[in-house]
């Protein structure tokens, strides 16, 4: 399958993130993609595919307009402030606070825009954000012209963003702008496959409503896990979306066996939908050693990934999410287009 790449992904390189009090170097960083990268080279999984270039549109019909300004704009805003280092969000508009006035103040309305103090902003956060919109377009495209498969290598990733608030290390979603591509190409349905640890927050929210986009999501139980507040069994969607979102909130330290009788379930939610295309936010921080996650996948397990993800016989767009275990990040991923492909042909 194609492999859309570019290796200005690195223009997106947080410094700092707060952990357990203290200030630790990013978990999202450059070397992830690079290993992706160098992984499937090496086991030849395809053809790597510089991304063409989207005008805004196809963006901003899954997130606001005024956030994507404030995004391109934002460190051109923060360095003339006289800022060097990178912007962090420190206060948010929470129950109670307005909305509907954007304060004059950087810091105020990056908090407006955002829900977590993890997501750096930096020189370069936009054009990698958007890149990966773009590569999330390009492979999307090439689905659409007619392969059975293709995979978006990007980062940062993309499911914790929401129509107009970033987090979790994402800006823009990949995965939503590329289910919306679908659909405005003449797709009737589309169905959203999230494995990867942490629940897709911002993908839940921009479908909630909307019967065409199925969204499944198998993640750490938001009780105890990142984003914690979203991410339920009992959300199931709502008005004429109502029925179109499961989430498989799993219990931390969850292995294989428990990870698989839940993909199972919604598995056969995805063939009950009948999509024109599967979109698939993969990210393999599932793995037993990611150091930011608590489930217990075994290595062997992503090729099982892949295959049963073939199994389902549907168009596929992989788009890349999380994974933190950068050493082994680039066989994983491997392993589950591999898995696919030895099913798929
Ligand atoms: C992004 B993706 C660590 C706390 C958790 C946010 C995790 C975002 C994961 N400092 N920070 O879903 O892999
Ligand atoms: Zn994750």
């Amino acid at each position: 399958m194609d492999i859309f790449y570019s290796p200005e992904h690195r223009a997106h390189r947080g410094e700092f993130e707060f952990f357990r009090g203290e200030l630790v170097p990013c978990f999202e960083k450059p070397e992830r993609a690079d290993y992706i990268h160098a992984a499937l080279v090496r086991q030849e999984l395809g053809n790597i595919v510089a991304p063409g270039s989207f005008p805004l549109d196809a963006i901003e019909r899954v997130h606001a307009p005024r956030y994507l300004r404030f995004l391109e704009g934002a460190w051109d805003e923060w360095a003339a402030l006289g800022n060097t280092r990178d912007a962090i969000p420190a206060v948010w508009p929470i129950r109670g606070f307005r909305h509907d006035v954007e304060p004059d103040s950087f810091i105020a309305r990056l908090g407006m825009y955002s829900f977590d103090s993890g997501t750096p902003f930096t020189a370069g956060s936009w054009q990698a954000a958007k890149l990966g919109a773009d590569i999330a377009l390009s492979a999307q495209r090439r689905i659409a012209g007619g392969a059975r498969a293709a995979f978006a290598l990007s980062r940062p990733p993309g499911h914790h963003a929401g129509a107009d608030f970033l987090g979790g290390y994402c800006f823009i979603n990949n995965a939503a702008v590329a289910a919306q591509a679908f659909i405005d190409g003449g797709a009737h349905r589309v169905a959203i496959l999230d494995v990867d640890y942490h629940h897709g927050n911002g993908t839940q929210s921009i479908f909630y409503g909307r019967p065409d986009v199925l969204f499944q999501s198998i993640h750490g139980d938001p009780k105890t896990e990142y984003p914690f507040f979203l991410g339920h069994a009992d959300e199931t969607g709502e008005g004429a979306g109502a029925g179109f979102n499961q989430n498989y909130p799993l219990p931390a330290g969850s292995g294989n066996d428990a990870w698989f009788a839940a993909f199972d379930l919604a598995a056969s939610r995805i063939r009950a939908h009948a999509p024109d295309a599967l979109v698939v936010s993969l990210g393999v921080d599932t793995y037993v050693g990611d150091p930011i996650s608590k489930f217990r996948l075994d290595a062997p397990e992503y090729l099982r990934m892949g295959d049963a993800i073939a199994a389902l016989g549907l168009p596929t767009l992989f788009i890349m999410e999380g994974g933190y275990a950068v050493k082994e990040i680039g066989d994983n991923v491997a392993s589950v287009l591999r898995g696919f492909r030895d099913r798929a042909g």
